[in-house]
């Protein structure tokens, strides 16, 4: 640590115990970058380029100190010096890249690639303000903005730049890098493109800004509200320049390696994450057009470049834009798409596999499938709903472009960093080996009948739960009691991921303490969730849940035995607070609708269990721990489908069916919630409830009632709950990324 400790005086001229926080931050990260940047980084001839428009990387400093392998090191010097290592942490500001799920995996993925050796880069944007920060007033959801980008970053600024051409204009690009250190290996960079005149103080009353000042909005914000059109066509401008800069610089890559491009998928492989960067593949035939290649070939090379992964089978989230938006913003691509869809009718009339339909849409699934040569799920139940429903008339054509890759979390911030103690005692009882190769965590199942070792497992839990309250307290002003049962539900607030489920049993619950049936040990719910901005009836689920936080905190009958919190800005660095404390995983999505989740595999590596429907990476995870080990409820997939088809579901026929639904839901609008709430919110989401209820929320909450109740029992011996915990931290290691990595190498990639 003397070269830190000299930065340190260089920077400052005093001592390490002399310097403020925020100077320890600022020596630390300067430190940190110049170990990155000594180890160098992965190449090879051919690389991939993992495209997408969020990398959800969350605080980087101790994730980076883990991976070079100095994080104790580190931590001992500050320790010495007075300081500790997570109160300078929390100095580092949070880039939110992303929004959820799809942003966090990529960023995962670039842990893992670059931990495999794998030569490798990420691509995106470098949105200066991220998703918007979440505050609650009057137990509604505002959005301010979330600046990251401080004069001292992880971003360092390249000389690579581009000019992006629109309609009437062109934009100059700067690409900045962001170093991602493998595991005791070498770094691959995460590239960021930005525009130079990008003006944060257009940004007004929260996050309004004029939509239409492209030359100095075009990064300020992931996703910018999409409710209307100069919304939607902002993306398609953040969009075009994000993937317009990637082509240019891998064409350059390839070049600048001795490719003459007819081969350029000797040199480059690119994995379109979602379908926010499919535009990549008439800019690349553009591109190759202007260099001389005509377009059949062109067509052709980039067919051998490109490979897609879905992630949702929600309609809303498969892009279609309409013809003119692309006409009126990037007019170049236009004749390119026409061309591809004019060989794809040619071959298959069929109007369900045009790209170009006949309302004039353009669907970016459809190009990606037959323009990319792999097409991956994200979890084996979602990759065969894809095959047998929802892209079912191209899998009849291309079966072999289908494949499905299970997804994965880097276990070097999900187990190694947000859970020490944990990490410190599967060392001792089974070495290192786990670290690099995840699937030797099965070493612990010898030790299911370990009574030590089963003691232990729930002493740590019991202390996370401690450091967790301490968090809890500060974000929500409640105080939790580390004695009670944690059952969490983190994640993006969505209909379909039904945290509306969850209120309805908590208001079952409500009424049962109220009635004098208290349960054996209190409760702590715990959520965590940014709804959409102009996504309205999810804001309306948080305006309940907030209700009946405060509803149940002001109720002394019944806040000793249950408690809710709705942890404010739920973010990656919240959710590794509350991960490790977690003892009920909380995965009740519609059957079908969650194409894999990750937050489940995070939840099962640190021991908590999961209470959840047979929807994404669930199954696999029922399928590994067996069904002792976690709590399943609800209708299957395959009979949701068949709702969906026959359009039979009738929410109204249940509540009228049975008295004890209409009470839950009744609650809802009932006096004492009206009195703390907002009338047309809470009536809001009860109309919703009677008269859509879309993700069939009413179909599953006896089942889940029941299940649910089933688990707060079962917890009560608490012997064989140690070992179901157990279990599931010993048959995680499948859901390691490195593991999901090495397939999408072995299948798609191909790199050495
Ligand atoms: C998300 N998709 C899915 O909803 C999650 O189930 C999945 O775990 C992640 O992707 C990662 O694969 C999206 O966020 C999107 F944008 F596709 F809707």
């Amino acid at each position: 640590m003397k070269a830190l400790e000299t930065m340190i005086q260089n920077m400052f001229h005093k001592d390490c115990a002399a310097c403020t926080d925020q100077e320890v931050y600022e020596a630390l990260l300067t430190y940190t970058k110049e170990q990155l940047a000594a180890k160098g980084y992965h190449d090879g001839k051919k690389k991939i380029y993992y495209i997408s428009a969020e990398f959800l990387i969350g605080k980087l400093l101790s994730n980076n100190l883990i991976n070079l392998g100095i994080y104790d090191e580190v931590a001992e010097f500050l320790k010495k010096n007075g300081k500790s290592l997570a109160e300078i942490e929390s100095v580092e500001p949070e880039p939110s890249l992303g929004n959820g799920g799809l942003g966090r995996l990529a960023a995962c993925f670039l842990d893992s690639i670059a931990t495999l050796g794998l030569p490798g880069e990420g691509i995106g944007l470098n949105y200066h303000l991220g998703l918007f920060k979440q505050v609650f007033e009057d137990n509604l959801q505002h959005e301010v903005p979330n600046p990251w980008i401080t004069p001292d970053s992880w971003l360092t600024a390249t000389d690579v730049t581009y000019m992006v051409p629109f309609r009437g204009f062109s934009l100059k690009s700067t690409m900045y890098s962001i170093d991602v250190a493998g595991y005791e290996n070498k770094a691959i960079h995460l590239n960021l493109f930005d525009i130079d005149l990008a003006d944060e103080s257009m940004v007004h009353d929260g996050i309004t800004f004029n939509k239409k000042d492209i030359l100095h909005n075009l990064t300020l914000f992931l996703y910018p509200d999409d409710s209307d059109e100069d919304g939607r066509k902002l993306r398609v401008y953040q969009q075009y320049f994000m993937v317009s800069n990637a082509a240019q610089l891998i064409l350059d890559e390839a070049v600048s390696k001795g490719s003459n491009l007819h081969d350029l998928a000797d040199y480059a492989v690119v994995q379109i994450n979602d379908t926010h960067p499919s535009m990549i593949i008439p800019e690349f035939i553009r591109l190759l057009g202007e260099r001389g290649i005509d377009f059949d070939e062109a067509a052709e090379i980039v067919s051998h470049v490109c490979a897609y992964t879905n992630h949702t089978i929600l309609a809303e989230a498969l892009e279609k834009w309409p013809i003119h938006y692309l006409e009126d913003i990037v007019p170049q691509l236009v004749p390119i798409i026409r061309k591809l869809d004019e060989k794809v009718k040619a071959k298959y009339p069929a109007e369900n596999l045009a790209i170009i339909d006949s309302n004039n849409l353009v669907h970016m699934a459809h190009m990606d499938i037959h323009y990319g040569f792999s097409i991956n799920g994200v979890a084996a139940l979602h990759t065969e709903i894809l095959k047998n429903s929802e892209l079912h008339q191209f899998y009849e054509i291309y079966p072999e472009k289908f494949n499905n890759k299970t997804n994965g979390i880097t276990f070097r911030r999900w187990l190694m960093y947000c859970n020490q103690p944990l990490t410190k005692f599967i060392s001792s009882l089974i070495g290192e080996g786990y670290k690099k190769d995840a699937d030797e965590l099965k070493k612990l199942l010898a030790y299911k009948d370990d009574q030590k070792v089963l003691d232990q497992l729930l002493e740590i839990k019991t202390n996370a739960k401690k450091i967790c309250k301490d968090f809890v307290l500060e974000n929500t002003g409640i105080e939790i009691d580390e004695n009670s049962v944690f059952d969490i539900q983190i994640k993006r607030l969505h209909e379909y991921k039904r945290q509306q489920l969850n209120a309805l049993y908590i208001i079952y619950k409500y009424l049962e303490i109220k009635d004098g049936k208290k349960p054996e040990r209190p409760i702590t719910f715990i959520f965590g969730a940014k709804a959409a901005p102009a996504y309205y009836i999810a804001k309306d689920i948080i305006h309940l849940l907030l209700t009946l936080e405060t509803l149940i905190q002001n109720d002394p009958d019944v806040a000793p035995y249950m408690k809710l919190v709705m942890v404010e800005n739920y973010n990656v660095s919240a959710a590794e607070k509350l991960i490790p404390a977690c003892d009920i995983s909380e995965q009740i999505s519609l059957a079908s609708k969650e194409a894999s989740g990750t937050g489940n595999m995070k939840f099962m590596l640190n021991g908590a269990i999961t209470l959840g429907t047979m929807d994404g990476a669930n199954v696999e995870i029922s399928d590994l721990v067996g069904k002792d080990n976690i709590y399943i409820f609800g209708e299957s997939s395959d009979e949701i489908i068949k709702h969906y088809e026959k359009m039979d579901y009738n929410s109204r026929a249940i509540y009228e069916g049975d008295a004890d639904i209409k009470k839950y839901v009744d609650f809802i609008v009932s006096e004492p919630m009206l009195k703390l709430g907002k009338e047309e919110h809470l009536r809001n989401f009860y109309n919703e409830l009677l008269n859509k209820d879309w993700f069939m929320t009413l179909l599953d909450l006896k089942d889940y009632i029941k299940v649910k109740d089933q688990v707060f029992a079962d917890y009560e011996d608490r012997n064989s709950w140690a070992k179901k915990m157990l279990v599931n931290i010993g048959e995680a290691g499948f859901f390691s990324s490195d593991r999901t990595i090495e397939q999408y190498n072995k299948d798609i990639w191909h790199l050495n």
